[in-house]
């Protein structure tokens, strides 16, 4: 089963047109053009869900939602730690912070050839469980759900299951 953050925070019934900026890509060798259709696809598997709607911005003060590529310590408090182990983290609603491991090595654009290469880890699959979390989802019990804490490496996993559609739609 799907499961909140103690309190159950969520984005207000009034905010229902988020935009997200992909802020930080220094760190990463991914182009441009190709994170911005991943992030695309992944915000969509949960508009497509919700009455949500996601833009991206190109102004950072202007989004609700930032995301970057980081290494190592990078100002909040929870380090990254290099290839594999964490490989991204999201704060809970209100926060918006989407953080990405720089350190790992992300394979993009659904290219599943490589994606399921030992060691890769396909950065749409982990877009859409982030996401998840910035909207107010915990981690679900249920094994095929974006939300269950575990994926395999070099497995792509980037469809909603009924337990995640279930528990976003309870929460908006
Ligand atoms: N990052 C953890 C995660 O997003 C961070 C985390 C640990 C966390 N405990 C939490 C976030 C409790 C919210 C609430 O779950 S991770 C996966 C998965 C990670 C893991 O790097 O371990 C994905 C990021 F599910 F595949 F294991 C993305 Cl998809
Ligand atoms: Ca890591
Ligand atoms: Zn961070
Ligand atoms: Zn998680």
């Amino acid at each position: 089963l799907y499961a909140y953050f103690p309190g159950g925070p969520r984005w207000p019934p009034f905010r229902r047109d988020l935009k997200y900026a992909i802020t930080a890509t220094s760190a990463t060798s991914i182009d441009r053009s190709t994170l911005s259709d991943v992030f695309a696809r992944a915000f969509a598997q949960w508009a497509a869900a919700t009455n949500l709607r996601f833009a991206e911005t190109a102004s950072e003060s202007d989004a609700d939602i930032t995301i970057g590529f980081y290494t190592g310590s990078h100002g909040d408090g929870e380090p990254f730690d290099g290839p594999l182990g964490t490989l991204a983290h999201a704060f809970s609603p209100t926060d918006g912070r989407f953080h990405l491991d720089a350190a790992e090595a992300w394979v993009a654009g659904g290219d599943v050839s490589r994606a399921s290469s030992p060691g890769v880890v396909d950065l749409e699959s982990v877009a859409v469980h982030e996401i998840g979390h910035l909207l107010g989802l915990g981690h679900s019990s249920v094994p095929e759900a974006i939300m269950y804490p575990t994926i395999r490496t070099g497995t792509r996993k980037v469809e909603l299951e009924a337990d995640d559609v279930q528990g976003i739609q309870s929460l908006y």
